[in-house]
This record gives structure tokens, sequence and C-alpha cells, in this order.
């Protein structure tokens, strides 16, 4: 059976891990050790716990890695290039790697520099870590796989039907890198906001919460269109908002990030598009004022 790595044990990591243990062998990889019995809650309330093998990017050895199918990439955005880094002699130049990250940067970065093949993910699952040795799978969602440039079609079709079977709903996709703009959408019209605010995702529905994300999809849509980014069936607006309301209960990424004094990923998610804004000599001054007050605060 085909062993899969997984670098990065926070909250995706872990669902990742505990789901595809279920039908393979997986190995999880941190920085710092974990109690290898780690808890699954399932959006039905149900607790899956299981033994799994745990290492740390120093006790990775090279004849495990050399087993391995893949290595699924799970860390923040920030923290993957160092983490790929930390164990990248010890994998082969041919590991297909998969890149979990949100955002648009790191993505492009790995791909131009690893010498196997790269997909990249974006998820729509909901998770969120209960302390050091379990994770709370808040809601289902779907999973899109495949490589910036199109490529290793059969690969991504391989690495979807795991997912699929191991009860992440995953499709294999040709064109990732549309998927992953509007991902970035979808983060840059919620995560921000709901971190300053430190509120639920449903509450930007409310005032004085949605005129806000109003703002920042006038200037995300500006943005994709000078990109030459197709618009979403429906328009930008409708894909928020139906995000908004599918993860109302949801407390983003970047809020729990913040709750647990963590680093946001504010610089990968509006970094991308402030960069795009300059180039094409838009104005965003919602985008900026909200990337300002996450710098510095990190
Ligand atoms: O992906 C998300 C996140 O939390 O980072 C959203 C879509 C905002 C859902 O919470």
């Amino acid at each position: 059976m085909s062993l899969s790595l997984i670098l990065g044990p926070g909250a995706l990591g872990r669902l990742l891990a505990l789901r595809l243990a279920e039908q393979a062998p997986v190995t999880l990889i941190g920085r710092r050790p974990l109690p290898p019995r780690q808890a699954l809650t399932t959006p039905e309330g149900e607790t899956l716990d299981r033994e799994l093998d745990c290492r740390t990017t120093a006790t990775l050895t090279r004849a495990l890695a050399g087993e391995a199918e893949c290595l699924h990439l799970t860390t923040k955005a920030y923290a993957a290039e160092a983490a790929l880094a930390a164990v990248a002699d010890r994998l082969r130049p041919d590991l297909p790697l998969v890149l979990w990250q949100n955002g648009f940067g790191v993505q492009q970065v790995l791909a131009e520099r690893w010498t196997g093949p790269v997909l990249c993910a974006t998820t729509t699952e909901g998770a969120f870590l209960a302390g050091d040795d379990g994770v709370v799978h808040a809601g289902h969602g779907r999973t899109l796989i495949g490589a910036l440039d199109g490529r290793h079609g059969s690969l991504a079709e391989r690495l979807a039907d795991r997912l699929t079977a191991a009860g992440l709903p995953a499709t294999p996709v040709e064109d990732i890198r549309v998927r992953l703009w509007h991902k970035l959408a979808v983060n840059a019209a919620i995560n921000p906001l709901v971190a300053r605010f430190r509120i639920r995702n449903g509450q930007l529905r409310d005032r004085p919460f949605r005129p806000m994300v109003e703002a920042v999809i006038e200037e995300v849509a500006a943005i994709m269109a000078a990109e030459h980014i197709p618009a979403p069936e429906g328009g930008w607006d409708c894909l928020v908002w139906t995000v908004v309301s599918a993860t109302g209960n949801n407390r983003a990424s970047m809020l729990q990030d913040v709750l647990a004094g963590r680093p946001t990923e504010h610089a990968a998610i509006l970094g991308p598009l402030l960069a795009a804004g300059r180039r094409h000599g838009l104005a965003t001054p919602t985008l900026a004022a909200l990337h300002a007050r996450f710098d510095g605060s990190t």
C-alpha cells in the first residue's frame, strides 16, 4: 500500500492524516513531537481515534521517505518553504508534492523549484484543532486538485480518488490556477474582516460588516478582471455570499490564528491581490487598510 507523507500537523494536516490512515499508511510530520494517538471528531459528532506514525522533520528517515507515493504539504503559506527545506534532503527528487496553502504565491515558487511533479489543492473542508491530540472536522467540503500548468492529470486523478475514498471528496481539475484565485477572492472577503472583528463568518451578512465585505468584493472583482481571471458563475458577490452562508457558523482560519496568538496568513491572502492591483494601477484602499492592520501585529 502506498505511503502518504503529510508535512504540517495543523488542523488540515491532521484531518488528512486521520482520514487517509483508514485506507493506507500515513506518516504525519511536524517540527515538534506530537502524541501519536490522535482523535478526529466528525461533522456528525462521532469520535474516531487512531495511532498515527508521527515524526519530526529531524526524525524522518530517507528509507521511510523513499517509500512515499506523495507528500501533502499542509503548513500555513508563510511556513511552507521552510518546512519543505527541512526535509528535502531525504525526499526522492521525483516525489510528487501536493500544496494545500491558501493564497497564491508559494505555489508558484515551489512549482518552479521542486524537481518532481507539483500539484495544488484547494479545499472547503472546515477543520480546527482540539488541543495537541485532536482535530474537529467542522463541516464537509470539496477539494480540487491539479497542476498550475495543467499537467499530471493522471496523478491528480489518482490522488483525488484516494482522498475521495477516505471521505474527503476531491476532483481533479485542469484549471487549478483559476480555482486558486477564486478561493483567494473568498478568503480575502472573509478572513481579514472576521479576524479583525473576531466574529463568525455568518455575522458578515449583518451591519456594520456587510458594506465592508462589499467594498472588498468590488476591489477584488476589478483586480480579477485586470488579471483575466474568469468570474465564477453568478459573479464574485454570489460566490462570496454563498460561502459566507455555507460556513456561517465557522471561525475562519485567520480568526483561529488570531485567537491562538499565531501569525496570520494576511500576506499570503492579501499580498497577491495588492501586488496585482499595483501592476494594473488599480486603487485598493480597503485591501491595503486590512493588510496594514495585520502587518506588524504578527
Ligand atoms: O477557507 C476559509 C478559511 O477559514 O480560511 C473560509 C472559506 C473563509 C471558510 O472559513
